[in-house]
């Protein structure tokens, strides 16, 4: 898609005023859509491992990851990051996976920003 902004010149010199018209096309560039990456409450993941996929996947030092862990404990719910499409899916995957393989029932979503 292209935005043409118009507007009059100035003074082009000729005795007939502002006739002259420029018209630049400026293309218009788009930033690609951004994903919050959340965690989801249940009953049964035990609170250190939840700190632990908060320190392999998201980055998070160990009091960064048990103060999200307690939010998510509380709250329901947390984002825990913000990512491209194609990052916040690899995210999902990988705790997903991870809590698959340790048998915990801990879910990841992702949703559009
Ligand atoms: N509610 C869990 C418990 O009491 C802890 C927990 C926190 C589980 C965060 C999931 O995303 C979660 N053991």
């Amino acid at each position: 898609m292209i935005e043409h902004s118009v507007w009059m010149a100035g003074d082009d010199g000729d005795d007939e005023g502002d006739t002259s018209v420029v018209v630049k096309a400026r293309p218009k560039t788009k930033r690609p859509p951004l994903y919050k990456v959340l965690l989801l409450n249940d009953d049964y993941t035990p609170m250190e491992f939840v700190v632990a996929v908060l320190e392999r996947f998201f980055g998070m030092n160990h009091a960064q990851a048990f103060e999200v862990m307690l939010t998510v404990h509380k709250k329901g719910v947390a984002v825990v990051g913000v990512f491209s499409h194609e990052i916040a899916e690899t995210k999902v995957a990988q705790v997903m996976d991870f809590a698959r393989q340790h048998q915990h029932p801990l879910q990841c979503t992702m949703e559009k920003e």
